[in-house]
C-alpha cells in the first residue's frame, strides 16, 4: 500500500472511503489466512461479505493478547515467513513472550508514522535524535529509529540506560531531541541538574511514551530539561510507537487513522460506548500484512475526541490512556488503579515528585496497601512542614477518593530506584504467597 503524503489533513469522507476499502481487503484476506479469525466469524455467522464499510466494523469479533499466546510464535500471521522481514516481541510481566511480524510494507509504513510524529514534534533532518528507547525485541527502540531515518534526522542510537553516558552524548554532540519513556525522562533530568550542564544542553524538544505519565510529569521533564516534552503512543500488537502522537497543540494523541480505526467500548460487555466516553480502546489495523488484527483489546482506558484540531490535522485525538484495565489492584475487595493514587499524590501542592511505588500485600488475610513516595527538595527543607500531617493528609485523601485505608511513608528525595525503561510503579507481592 501507498501512503499519501496529504494524508493526515484528508477531508474526513475521503478517509472513511479509504477505511473502508481498507477493512474490506484486511477481512477477505484473514478470513483466508487467519485460522483464528476465520473460526470466530463461524461462530458469529459473520461472512466477509458481510461488511461492505467501516460502519460494519462492530459486526467482526474482538481478539485478545491471549491469542498470540495461543497461536505463539507464528500463527495469527497473514503471510508466509518469506514475506516477513522482522520480528518482535515483548514479555508482558506474565506468561511466555508474544511475537509479532512485520513485512517491507509493514516496516515502511511503521516508519512513516513514527516520522509523522516526531515531524509533529518538530524534528527535521537537521535534527540530532538521541534515541535512549531500549533498542531490542523492544518496538521503541528500532521503531522510533527508522522514523528518524525516513525524516533524515541524524540519529544517534544510544539505546536506554548508562546515565552518565546520555548526558555526556548529549553534550558532547549537541542532541536537540530526545526519545524514551517519560520516567527515564524524568531521571535524565535529574542526572542534568546534578552533573550542573543544564545551560550545556541544546535539547529543544523530546518525545516520550510506552507508558502512562501525567501533566505533571510533562511540566517536570520540560523544566528539568528545557524542552517542550511529547506524547508518543503505540503497542507491539498494532506495530509499536506511532499509533498516536501529539501535535503542537497538544490536547490527545492524533490516531493515523488511515492505518488503524479505533473504537471505545465497554470492556464488561464489548458494547461500543457513545462518542466521547471513556472505556477499553479496541483497534483495527486496516493495512498491516504480517500481522494484522480485527478489534484488538487493548486493555488500554482512554476517549476518543471527535472536535476538529486547530492544527489542521483531520484525524481524531485519543486523550491520554490513564492506565491498563488489568493495571486494576483489588484491594479488600476495592478496585483501585495506580493512576487514582497518581492523581491524590500530585495533588498535594508540590510537596511530593511523582516518583512513587505502591506496595500490595496479604497480612493474616487482609491485603495491605503501602504507598512510598518522594518528598520535594523544597518539602524536606522548609522548617515548618511536617512529615507527620502530610503523610496523614494523603492517607485522608486516598480514603476519600478510594474508600480504602493505606499506609503512606513520605521517603528522601532520589531514593525510590529510577527506571530506564517503563516504571515500575506496582509491587503486588500477594502473588508470592
Ligand atoms: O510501549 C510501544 C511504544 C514504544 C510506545 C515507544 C511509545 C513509545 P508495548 O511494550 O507493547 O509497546 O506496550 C504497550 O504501553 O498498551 C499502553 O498501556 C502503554 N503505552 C504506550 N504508549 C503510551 C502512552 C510500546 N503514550 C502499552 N501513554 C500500551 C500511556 C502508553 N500508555
Amino acid at each position: 500500500m501507498i501512503l499519501n503524503p496529504k494524508i493526515e489533513t484528508m477531508p474526513r469522507d475521503e478517509l472513511k472511503k479509504l477505511q473502508s476499502e481498507r477493512l474490506v481487503w484486511q477481512v477477505n484476506r484473514m478470513y483466508e489466512r487467519v485460522e483464528c479469525f476465520r473460526n470466530r466469524m463461524d461462530v458469529m455467522g459473520v461472512k466477509p461479505s458481510d461488511i461492505k464499510s467501516i460502519d460494519d466494523l462492530h459486526l467482526l469479533p474482538f481478539s485478545y493478547k491471549k491469542d498470540l499466546r495461543d497461536y505463539y510464535p507464528y500463527g495469527l500471521f497473514a503471510e508466509p515467513m518469506e514475506n516477513i522481514k522482522r520480528v518482535h516481541a515483548s514479555s508482558g510481566t506474565t506468561g511466555k513472550q508474544i511475537v509479532v511480524g512485520y513485512t517491507e510494507n509493514d516496516l515502511k509504513n511503521w516508519a512513516e508514522t513514527v516520522a509523522r510524529a516526531l515531524t509533529a514534534a518538530g524534528a527535521d533532518k537537521n535534527d540530532f535524535i538521541q534515541n535512549a528507547f531500549g533498542y531490542g525485541f523492544f518496538t521503541g527502540g528500532l521503531g522510533i529509529h527508522d522514523g528518524a531515518s525516513l525524516i533524515g534526522s541524524t540519529v544517534i542510537p544510544i539505546s536506554a540506560g548508562n546515565t552518565q553516558r546520555q548526558i555526556t552524548t548529549m553534550v558532547d554532540f549537541g542532541s536537540t531531541m530526545i526519545t524514551c519513556t517519560p520516567s527515564y525522562a524524568m531521571y535524565l533530568a535529574e542526572a542534568v541538574a546534578e552533573a550542573g550542564v543544564k545551560n550545556q544542553i541544546k535539547l529543544k524538544a523530546g518525545v516520550f511514551g510506552a507508558e502512562p505519565w501525567t501533566e505533571d510529569m510533562r511540566h517536570a521533564i520540560e523544566q528539568g530539561l528545557g524542552i517542550k516534552a511529547y506524547d508518543i503512543y503505540g503497542l507491539s500488537e498494532i506495530q509499536g510507537p506511532g499509533v498516536s502522537y501529539e501535535c503542537e497543540y497538544q490536547c490527545g494523541m492524533h490516531i493515523c487513522e488511515d492505518l488503524f480505526v479505533a473504537e471505545i467500548i465497554d470492556p464488561d460487555t464489548g458494547e461500543v460506548l457513545p462518542e466521547g466516553s471513556t472505556g477499553e480502546l479496541v483497534f483495527t489495523t486496516l493495512a498491516k500484512e504480517g500481522f494484522p488484527v480485527i478489534r484488538y483489546r487493548t486493555r488500554d482506558i482512554c476517549s476518543l475526541n471527535y472536535e476538529p484540531c486547530r492544527c489542521g490535522r483531520t484525524h481524531i485525538r485519543m486523550n491520554k490512556p490513564t492506565g491498563r484495565s488489568d493495571d486494576m489492584l483489588i484491594i479488600r475487595g476495592v478496585n483501585v488503579f495506580p493512576s487514582q493514587i497518581e492523581e491524590v499524590l500530585l495533588n498535594v501542592g508540590g510537596a511530593v515528585t511523582p516518583n512513587y511505588q505502591i506496595i500490595v500485600d496479604r497480612v493474616n488475610n487482609t491485603d495491605t496497601l503501602d504507598v512510598n513516595v518522594e518528598m520535594s527538595e523544597e518539602f524536606m527543607h522548609d522548617e515548618v512542614s511536617s512529615i507527620a500531617n502530610l503523610e496523614k493528609t494523603i492517607v485522608d485523601k486516598i480514603r476519600s477518593t478510594l474508600g480504602i485505608g493505606a499506609k503512606v511513608h513520605l521517603v528522601n528525595p532520589k531514593s525510590i530506584t529510577r527506571s530506564e525503561g517503563k516504571a515500575k510503579r506496582v509491587i503486588d507481592n500477594r502473588k508470592l504467597h
